[in-house]
């Protein structure tokens, strides 16, 4: 792999616009990141939606209408959070696969989340997991703790390769509850996969810079953004999601592993291109 993919997730569920006017939440605002993202480096957008109170919605209509305007603005790969709030019901969180996504997020089980937990059974993973493929949604595994690869393996024993035949997990650490963001807890984690897997990471909050550097030097990818990191350096807020998505195009480069545009995502996902209705990659079904 000779390309780094950049994924932006620039707002998330749990912060408030109010404690964090930067957050983007309106369909203006996230248009606005979305093209400043790509322009720094970002080939695909990992969209929550928020509604006119900035709170966190998982509603039909509104979730289309901002995979609608970001496929619009821009090139970027948008994948949906089907995992939402540690609130939504799990009918509400499969029905964000109507909403015409390229990709999708896809928890493999419950973790602990502070003080909340995030419900992911089994039941529910295969739910999400057949209903994406049934759309041509590919697939983002969310790995949030060790145990969750297992599950990952295990769905894809049974069931088969996802749409586009291609195996992406997104490894999610420093999750107070979930695994812890550093090299260790990485390194076992990248082992446990599907040799055939590609893999990014995020490391949340204080963890985001070493996570980044050890999946950089693992010949990972790289997620960032607001959903994952509000603070740029000790003292100093993030000023939007662009700038995250600067630094990490700037470590791609240094590692000589520079920013895959979209299309070459797309490539390496096996994502359909909805634009134009074809799948690039080789192990489309
Ligand atoms: N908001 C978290 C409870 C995902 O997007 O799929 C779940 C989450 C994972 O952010
Ligand atoms: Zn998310």
């Amino acid at each position: 792999m000779v390309g780094t993919l950049i994924s932006v997730a620039p707002t998330g569920a749990e912060s408030a616009k109010a404690d964090v006017p930067a957050l983007p939440c309106s369909l203006d605002e996230l248009v606005t990141t979305a093209k400043a993202c790509q322009a720094a480096g970002a080939a695909l957008i990992h969209v929550h939606v928020r509604d006119d109170d900035a709170q966190p919605t998982l509603d039909l209509g509104r979730v289309r209408a901002a995979v609608a305007v970001v496929r619009e603005a821009t090139d970027l790969i948008v994948q949906v959070s089907s995992g939402g709030a540690v609130t939504d019901t799990y009918e509400a969180r499969l029905g964000v696969l109507d909403a015409d996504p390229d990709g999708a997020s896809l928890t493999c089980g419950t973790v602990n989340f502070g003080t909340d937990v995030f419900m992911n059974p089994w039941e529910l993973i295969e739910r999400l997991y057949l209903a994406m493929r049934e759309r041509e949604i590919v697939p983002e595994f969310e790995l949030f703790d060790l145990g969750h690869v297992t599950t990952m393996r295990r769905l894809l024993d049974k069931h088969g390769a996802p749409y586009g035949g291609r195996v992406h997990a997104d490894l999610v650490m420093g999750v107070p509850g979930g695994m812890p963001g550093t090299l260790p807890a990485l390194t076992a984690a990248v082992q446990a996969l599907p040799p055939e897997a590609t893999w990014s990471a995020t490391g949340v909050g204080r963890t985001t810079i070493p996570v980044m550097l050890a999946a950089l030097a693992g010949n990972g990818h790289l997620r960032v953004g607001m959903e994952d990191t509000l603070t740029f350096a000790p003292g100093r807020p993030v000023r939007d999601n662009a700038e995250l998505v600067e630094r990490a195009a700037t470590l791609a480069h240094l590692a000589q592993r520079p920013p895959l545009t979209p299309d070459e995502a797309r490539e390496m996902l096996g994502i359909k291109d909805r634009r134009t209705g074809t799948t690039t990659g080789t192990g489309a079904r």
